[in-house]
């Protein structure tokens, strides 16, 4: 148990990997604010009575549980500890209306339509779906890209995140899929998506939150999550990763 866990009566469950982007992203936010709370790391392919109970919909991690109430989905977990936390450490959801709902919608996208994208690459040995989904994935960059443009014009001057001059909701949503996004294109043999000459601005912006607090102490090295595509999700992709690229 982490100092003051019980004061607060935290817990969070999480995947015992390490790798998991869902979960990582809610201990940072949960560093964000300053929370101690009690890490209880399960096995996903044999899932717990106190998950079965807490997550009885979805069945997945992360759930935090907050004085025996359970709370599901990582966004929503983010968005309830700068809710039920106000006084505690940074806030995660920009205080402006508008901002807040732009991050939402582009931390949606990026779970939803993103990410999905991206690891489809390693799902298929077929050329052509191959070359769709690198498309999706770099057009989605391209896209992040514009949002980050966006937000700075609505923030500060020297806004160096998405939440402005320091981290926020959607800097926690994208950036901890980063690692993954590396390792995919590693595997997969693409260029790397992150490309100063195509999406500079997000580049620099990955920099910059790969060696922020607390992201720096959390974010999976991309040698871990290469290692956990090829042996724990291999199997579910063995003709994508062991055959050549067909038409
Ligand atoms: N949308 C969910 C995704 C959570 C998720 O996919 N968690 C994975 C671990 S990283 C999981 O629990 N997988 C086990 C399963 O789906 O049965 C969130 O944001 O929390």
């Amino acid at each position: 148990m982490m100092a003051g866990a019980q004061e607060q009566g935290l817990k969070l469950l999480v995947p015992r990997s390490g790798v998991s982007i869902y979960a990582i992203r809610v201990q940072m936010a949960l560093a964000m604010k300053g929370l101690a709370y009690d890490y209880l790391p399960e096995d996903p392919g044999c899932k717990s009575d106190l998950l079965l109970a807490s997550n009885p919909v979805h069945k997945t991690l992360p759930v935090l549980i907050h004085a025996g109430r359970p709370v599901c989905e990582s966004l929503i977990i983010m968005e309830y500890l700068d809710g039920a936390f106000p006084g505690d450490g940074a806030s995660i959801l920009p205080a402006d209306p508008y901002r807040r709902a732009v991050a939402r919608f582009w931390a949606a996208y990026i779970d939803d339509k993103m990410f999905p994208s991206c690891i489809g690459i390693l799902n298929t040995a077929k050329q052509q779906e191959r070359a769709d989904k690198v498309e999706e994935t770099l057009a989605a960059f391209g896209l992040l890209e514009t949002a980050l443009v966006e937000s700075s014009k609505e923030g500060e001057a020297e806004a160096l995140f998405f939440g402005g001059v320091s981290l926020g909701l959607l800097d926690l949503a994208l950036g901890c899929y980063l690692p993954w996004f590396e390792a995919i294109g590693r595997l997969a043999g693409t260029p790397p998506f992150l490309d100063a000459a195509r999406t500079p601005k997000l580049a620099a912006w990955a920099g910059r939150f790969s060696a922020a607090e607390p992201v720096i102490a959390l974010l999976t090295a991309v040698d871990k999550v290469e290692e956990y595509i090829t042996k724990v999700l291999y199997p579910k992709w063995e003709v994508a990763l062991t055959a050549p690229p067909t038409n």
